[in-house]
């Protein structure tokens, strides 16, 4: 890992942590073990190496900032309890005192079974931008992520949105009004791990990227460029009193679970206080944040396979 390094032709003097090497000349020379985002400087975002000096966070949700550690007031009160909740009905999961007698709080996370599903409301209009991160895990090749849909009588009767696993690959299917279009990844998710899926739509301009890799882009084929879909949305599984329409019987719900959504900027960290409804939704007890690592008034944040300690 040497960037433009100028050794004067002898590589023994790059040796890195060696007292003795000496640098003649070096340019953007950093050690082999120096990848920045070793150090998880991302609070509440994915970190991407840029060179071996430096590294650019993507935040979710609201977060903002140089390390997304920057809360908006929506996220600073709910981390609070100031929700328009007491403070102890809030999140608490109870303090989960971990091996090492540590007590701190996390948000408890969904596991889906194959046929359960929550469902969120929708706080922000999502009809012609969409900004949509899940972080999940997967013990199957496929399963439902996200659904969205405009619905009566038990009947998807118009426009919807599907993002969802089919053998292990991230696929999109979108209509909005002119009949439906298909984004599909070449990437594959890691099974038994946690990934990341970003969707970003904007009119009819749709992208899709899995763990950070380069976007994938569509444009919407039809005449229509809205998202007319219901207030709420869900995630895990097509509610089964919708899963007749449209060939969704062939979508099988998720098995595995999410630890992380952000719907244009509103962060869903809360997963079982913030809830629409849910059907057989179970808890999910593992790492990173169970057992949790975190101490008295922290709180564990969950950021793929590592954590966060965020003050209360
Ligand atoms: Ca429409």
């Amino acid at each position: 890992m040497l960037h433009d390094a100028a050794a004067n032709g002898n590589k023994n003097f790059l040796l890195a942590n060696s007292r003795e090497a000496q640098i003649l000349n070096g340019r953007n020379v950093g050690q082999c073990d120096s990848d920045p985002c070793l150090q998880a400087p991302c609070t509440h975002g994915i970190c991407t190496m840029v060179d071996s000096f430096s590294y650019k966070c993507d935040c979710f949700g609201s977060y903002t900032g140089l390390n997304c550690d920057s809360k908006s007031k929506k996220i600073r009160d709910l981390l609070r309890g100031d929700d328009s909740r007491p403070y102890n009905e809030v999140v608490w999961s109870g303090g989960i005192t971990s091996a090492n007698g540590k007590e701190g709080k996390v948000f408890e996370l969904p596991r889906f079974t194959g046929r359960s599903y929550i469902q969120y409301k929708l706080t922000q209009e999502v009809d012609y931008n969409l900004t949509l991160d899940i972080v999940f895990r997967t013990d199957q090749a496929d399963g439902v992520l996200f659904f969205g849909c405009q619905s009566s009588n038990s009947l998807v009767s118009g426009d919807y949105i599907l993002l969802s696993i089919e053998d292990r690959v991230p696929v999109v299917r979108l209509d909005l009004g002119s009949g439906t279009n298909t984004l599909r990844l070449q990437e594959k998710v890691v099974m038994k791990d946690w990934n990341m899926i970003s969707l970003r739509r904007s009119g009819k301009q749709i992208s899709l990227a899995l763990n950070m890799e380069p976007a994938m882009n569509i444009t919407y084929s039809g005449e229509m460029m809205y998202l007319n879909v219901d207030s709420y949305v869900t995630l895990g599984a097509i509610p089964h009193t919708l899963e007749h329409t449209k060939g969704f019987l062939h979508s099988p719900g998720l098995r595995g679970v999410i630890q992380r959504v952000s719907i244009n900027g509103d962060d869903i960290l809360d997963f079982f206080h913030s809830t629409h409804g849910q059907y057989r939704v179970k808890k999910y007890h593992g790492p990173p944040c169970h057992p949790n690592p975190c101490g008295r008034g922290t709180i564990c944040i969950p950021l793929l396979n590592t954590y966060k300690c965020d003050l209360i």
